[in-house]
């Protein structure tokens, strides 16, 4: 059986949380495979909003086994604050969610490193999440890290101590006025390992190989966007793993040859938390609109997120470096009541007109080239079927089908799981 990847083609929050939910009840299983705490998946039904940073978006399904992959980085003090606001729910977490041992920890210190290192940074500061996501990857590639798996040896906490002792050091490199008891945070990670080691570890290929051998179904969730890939984002202005196909290969031990499908989640406009270029942003009413009623701040920091029109030059590019199959556009409703509706479908670049994404996206570099398309004024939240949307989305959703190539699944027109249009 294959497995599907279901991934961000933006700069995050396109949705991704919601559509695991929807698809869930087709899958087994449902693994994460990078970012950790950072992440914000944003589920809503029966009247009810969740918010999941580390734990898959299917531990709501009973028949779906959930898995934090390899590629993971657990926090386990905010691991715990998830667990404790499921309760609730009183799902069995010992059978439904499995983690990987070799998903690596962010310490406290990891923490500190990373608000060190963006104060350092000043005005140029990532804009990071503050969740120890960069320092904790920083030790995994530089072979420092503490994973899952070592919580099972008598001696993990000497293997601790020795890796807290020099990020306290490097902390203190950095010279910039950090506040902390490290003592406190301490207490409460010592506790919260405990509360985690209550958990069922596992080793996450080996169940995945099994899995796949006995035909369940696997559906690999996706963090973050592409555009904060590591790799192909918009570095330095990225997050500190693979976002795209590729690192569901290496954060599950997923073969290339065994990815069928892939998901890719857009917002039907753009929208960035956090520093870093953003060609079509808009510091206008239209930018705040969208900010408005998309109420576009971060599920984990509560930051205002920036707005703009949607970017096809990058729209693309993701949909090239992830292979996807299957769009599908989020948050249509939001852009009810435009009377016009901008797409970025080039870049004026050095004198020339590209419509490819280049080495350097900064503002000073490139100016987005727009197509303007007939807005619609209906109110899409009560819409059920294709049949229902005005002739201008549907207008829309051709016009990037064409410029993408691909085909749009799923329009998206509401945060509850019932407000999903499916398509031919
Ligand atoms: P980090 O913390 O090291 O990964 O930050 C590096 C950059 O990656 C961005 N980033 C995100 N962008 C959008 N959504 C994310 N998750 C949360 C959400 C964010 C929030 O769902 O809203 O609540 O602020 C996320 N996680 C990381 C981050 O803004 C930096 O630009
Ligand atoms: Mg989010």
């Amino acid at each position: 059986m294959a497995v599907d990847l279901l991934l961000g083609l933006q700069w995050g929050d396109e949705g991704k949380g919601k559509i695991v939910d929807v698809l869930t009840k087709n899958y087994n299983i449902i693994a994460r495979f990078q970012g950790g705490p950072n992440a914000g998946h944003t589920l809503e039904f029966d009247g009810f909003k969740h918010v999941l940073h580390t734990i898959p978006s299917g531990i709501f399904h009973e028949e779906a086994t959930n898995v934090v992959g390899n590629g993971v980085v657990i926090d386990p003090v905010i691991f715990r604050r998830e667990l404790d606001n499921l309760k609730k729910f009183e799902l069995d977490i010992k059978t439904r969610l499995l983690i990987s041992r070799k998903a690596h920890l962010i310490l406290p210190t990891h923490r500190l490193l990373d608000a060190a290192s963006e104060a350092a940074k000043g005005k140029a500061k990532i804009g990071s999440t503050l969740k120890g996501i960069g320092p904790t990857y920083m030790d995994k590639t530089g072979r420092n890290g503490l994973r899952v798996g070592d919580l099972e040896l008598d001696n993990w906490k000497e293997k601790y101590r020795q890796l807290a002792d020099k990020h306290e050091a490097m902390i203190h490199f950095y010279d910039v006025d950090i506040q902390y008891n490290l003592q406190e945070l301490e207490a409460d990670f010592f506790s919260a390992v405990e509360a985690l080691k209550k958990l069922t570890f596992i080793d996450s290929e080996e169940y995945l190989f099994q899995a796949q051998r006995e035909g369940k179904s696997i559906l690999a969730e996706g963090a973050q966007g592409s555009l904060l890939d590591i790799d192909f984002g918009t570095y330095p202005y990225v997050t500190s793993s693979n976002t795209t196909a590729a690192g569901a290969c290496t954060g599950l031990g997923v073969a290339p040859n065994k990815i069928n499908k892939v998901y890719g989640i857009f917002k039907a406009y753009t929208t960035r938390v956090g520093s870093g270029p953003f060609p079509t942003e808009l510091f206008d009413e239209v930018g705040e609109a969208m900010a408005k009623v998309g109420n576009e701040f971060g599920a984990t920091t509560g930051r205002p997120r920036r707005c703009g029109w949607l970017d096809l030059v990058a729209l693309k590019y993701a949909v090239q470096i992830n292979g996807v199959t299957h769009l599908m556009m989020m948050k249509s409703d939001v852009l009810s009541g435009f009377e016009t509706i901008k797409v970025c479908t080039a870049y004026h670049y050095k004198g020339e007109k590209i419509s490819h994404l280049p080495y350097n996206i900064e503002a000073t570099n490139v100016t987005p080239i727009y197509t303007e398309l007939k807005g619609w004024a209906q109110d899409l939240t009560k819409m059920n079927s294709e049949e229902q949307l005005p002739e201008n989305l549907m207008t829309y959703i051709e016009f990037l089908e064409e410029a993408l190539e691909v085909p749009i699944q799923i329009v998206s027109v509401g945060p509850d799981r019932t407000q999903t249009i499916h398509r031919e």
